[in-house]
């Protein structure tokens, strides 16, 4: 790892001061100075990030290396803005721009910013998890020998202390130690204040508990070096300041110099009269706001001592809205300077009015020239990374053989065969699962390939020659990592495996299994993971009522409206295991392209009948979501539109019904999610001019306008309905709107209406005259 900078602690407290003032002005220019034509509220937190200026001074212009990556809390978004903008990173446009189109992000984005964001925010507790997953990945890599010692670096979280309530932070802490995670260092603004008031003191070294049990390092960092050394003198004051409940903390806070003075002589009497001698009340109060969080000495030790590889919680006392104000008030979570407050901070600060944006305004030149020497130090440890993309010829993918095949056991045999063909994809791609890779066929792929672990894991069944078809060793070069049953983190995985390409420059192509249903359990983690744009495929199996006996609670209905709903990821649903091998070709492509992105295999343990084909031409339209499974004749009266476990019923209908309904067709869909994308991008197009219809348009118009289709899937019947809306065409929707039972498959089919007789009654239906 290389060495952290260093930069004099005088300097650090300018750009302290700095990081609070430009925090302010970019948040108070954005509701105050810029127009605003709609009336609505700008807002922005200038509260949250005043508790933080100081930690990110001490972490960005002294601790951080260049291989060093942090999550910044949602909240401080505009701090690590004005980091930029003393860097050179960030142009005074972008701020001036802050939460307008086009402009500085209201939370740091990857994706959307211009500054280099180590990781997205926005939804609590997430940023916070994907440092320890991306850990995991960095020791991945370099155990595979795919990243040297020196590009090595520590993953940083800048945490809110309500965040710690968000249970996915637990779930994660639990699977880090299982994997002895390091290399990480969360910070916690622990300014003891939430969005809606100040936080319970029952957790008050709770958390310590729970970070050391699961062997962190935990630093408390309470008092600046001010208030240690006042403390540390008046040992009554002492104790009487750390009874006090955080409400009380807060509000005097908020209150000031006198109201301390007030307090401490009502409580502490006349022993405390030679304390309060020596102070006036100005003295006071920043005597007792100097917390450990806003001390820059305390702050660069700590950091400065925690230089091994030792996950280390920091719990960084601070005060909320911190030289604001409102500073401590319970109400400050989205409080706003007004502009006389604004002008007192900008007085206070040195700053001439109409110099606000200037970086370095108002600083001597002994404090301008120690200030400029560090921030050159930093910059070179901030530069954006390129993401890497496009290095990897990706083989074809076979379908493997067989009459009849489920989809969900044609994904472990292509899986198998890519490992046993060996090459460049076959290494890079990393499997992982919570505790579901049995039973979604990954098994034989790790036979193959292997646990990964950093030391060696026998396995112990194996060598007592006891009979299993799992031999699962674990060792440095096995390429999937087991996870437990927390579907949070089967997804927080694939994003910062998904990353990194972004993160390391090396891209791999992560494989991530786990059943349907569950998807919903993980949901916010997954969408977060696609806003990062994180490349992965999610192969959810088993799916749908489809499960027959297994039934029950693991009966998925409704992800094929998730996924329709889900910017960054594409839903595929093959039928049949040649449609497969073309999604898992494709899947890999999108991996691998910067205009890609992740996939979604929603797949079936029903064993099906494979269909002839006499070409190749279903292909394109299976990659583009859907094709004539069986070719309408003209101006068809009707279609069967149908979608993966299902299609044997739909092609059992449209032999029974072909004499009955000539030029009856049998659509099959692959893709809804794509079918409407190209929808609505056709939409879009014609209005610039443009006149190609969509591949769901150019399909359906092959039948006659107002040609009636039977739609039908092993899912929510929403997620083909909407087809009649394309061209105006009638539908009957078929597909499982109430709980799964548990049952054999014609039970189940003939239950929810997803057998032939349904199809035929539908389908008879819209012949009928109305
Ligand atoms: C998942 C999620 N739920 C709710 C919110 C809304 N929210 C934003 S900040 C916040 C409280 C943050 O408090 P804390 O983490 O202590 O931050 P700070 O005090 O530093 O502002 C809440 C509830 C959110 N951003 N994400
Ligand atoms: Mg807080």
């Amino acid at each position: 790892m290389l060495k952290p900078l260093t930069t004099d602690i005088e300097a650090l407290k300018i750009l302290d001061d700095r990081l609070r003032w430009l925090s302010a002005w970019t948040i108070h220019h954005a509701n105050h100075i810029r127009p605003s034509d709609d009336g609505l509220k700008v807002g922005g937190h200038q509260a949250s990030c005043a508790s933080m200026t100081a930690i990110m001074a001490a972490l960005y212009f002294h601790s951080l290396g260049p291989n060093d990556r942090v999550a910044v809390k949602p909240h401080a978004g505009p701090v690590l803005h004005a980091i930029h903008y003393l860097l050179g990173s960030q142009s005074r446009e972008a701020l001036e721009n802050f939460r307008a189109f086009g402009g500085a992000q209201s939370y740091p984005s990857r994706t959307k910013d211009t500054i280099p964001v180590d990781f997205s925010t926005g939804s609590v507790g997430l940023g916070v998890a994907i440092t320890l997953f991306a850990s995991l990945m960095q020791d991945y890599l370099t155990a595979h020998g795919q990243l040297e010692e020196e590009h090595r670096g520590r993953f940083v979280a800048l945490i809110g202390d309500a965040e710690l309530d968000e249970g996915n932070i637990y779930e994660a802490l639990i699977e880090g130690a299982k994997h002895d995670v390091r290399n990480l260092w969360w910070i916690i603004d622990y300014n003891r204040q939430s969005l809606d008031a100040t936080s319970a003191d029952r957790m008050f070294e709770r958390f310590d508990e729970i970070f050391r049990s699961c062997g962190w390092r935990v630093v408390e960092l309470r008092y600046g070096k001010r208030l240690r050394g006042v403390l540390d003198k008046h040992p009554k004051l002492k104790a009487w300041f750390e009874q006090l409940p955080n409400a009380e903390l807060s509000a005097l806070h908020y209150q000031g110099g006198a109201a301390w003075r007030a307090r401490i002589s009502a409580e502490l009497g006349t022993s405390a009269a030679p304390f309060l001698k020596e102070y006036d009340d100005a003295a006071l109060a920043s005597v007792f706001t100097d917390l450990g969080g806003h001390c820059m000495e305390t702050l660069t030790k700590a950091f400065d001592a925690a230089q091994d590889d030792v996950p280390t919680l920091f719990i960084a006392w601070t005060i909320k809205g911190y030289g604001l104000p409102f500073a401590g008030h319970k109400d400050n979570h989205a409080g706003l300077m007004n502009p006389t407050q604004l002008a007192t901070l900008r007085d206070s600060m040195g700053i001439r009015e109409g110099r606000e944006w200037e970086p370095l305004e108002g600083l001597g030149h002994n404090a301008r020239t120690s200030v400029e020497t560090g921030l050159e130090r930093s910059r070179i440890a901030r530069a954006k990374r390129e993401r890497s993309f496009g290095n990897l010829p990706l083989p074809a993918i076979p379908a493997p053989a067989g009459d009849e095949q489920s989809t969900q056991a044609a994904f472990g045999r292509i899986l198998l065969d890519l490992s046993k063909q060996g090459g460049d994809l076959a290494d890079r791609i990393v499997t992982t699962s919570p505790d579901v890779t049995v039973s979604t066929n990954l098994g034989a792929w790790v036979n193959q390939r292997g646990l990964f672990r950093r030391s060696d894991m026998p396995d112990v069944f194996a060598k007592a020659k006891i009979a299993s078809a799992q031999k699962w060793g674990g060792n440095k070069k096995g390429q999937h990592i087991e996870l437990g049953i927390a579907e949070n983190n089967l997804f927080l995985m694939l994003a910062a495996a998904g990353l990194a390409g972004d993160v390391f420059g090396e891209r791999l192509f992560p494989i991530g299994t786990l059943y349907d249903p569950f998807i919903a359990r993980g949901l916010d983690a997954l969408n977060y993971a696609c806003y990062q744009d994180a490349r992965f495929l999610l192969v959810a199996t088993p799916s749908g009522v489809t499960l027959g006996p297994e039934g029950g609670a693991h009966q998925s209905i409704n992800p094929p409206l998730i996924a329709l709903g889900q910017p960054g990821l594409r839903h595929y649903e093959p039928a049949y295991a040649d449609e497969l091998a073309a999604m898992m070709q494709e899947a890999f492509r999108l991996i691998d392209d910067p205009a890609g992105e992740s996939t979604y295999l929603r797949l079936s343990t029903r064993s099906i009948q494979q269909v002839e084909r006499a070409n190749d031409r279903w292909r394109e339209g299976a990659i583009d979501g859907a094709y004539w499974l069986r070719e309408p004749g003209p101006n068809a009266e009707a279609a069967i539109v149908a979608m993966g476990a299902v299609m044997p019923e739909a092609l059992a209908a449209w032999e029974e019904l072909r004499e009955d309904v000539p030029g009856l067709g049998l659509l099959s869909v692959t893709s809804p999610d794509l079918l409407h994308r190209g929808w609505t991008a056709a939409q879009e197009a014609r209005w610039k001019g443009a006149r190609e219809p969509s591949h769901v348009e150019q399909l359906l118009s092959v039948l006659s306008s107002d040609a009636g289709l039977v739609t039908i899937a092993d899912a929510a019947p929403a997620s083909l309905s909407w087809l009649g809306g394309v061209l105006g065409q009638r539908v009957a929707p078929l597909g499982v709107e109430k709980f799964g039972q548990t049952g054999n498959l014609a039970d189940l089919y003939a239950a929810y209406r997803l057998d032939g007789s349904a199809i035929t009654e539908a389908v008879a239906e819209l012949l009928l005259p109305a």
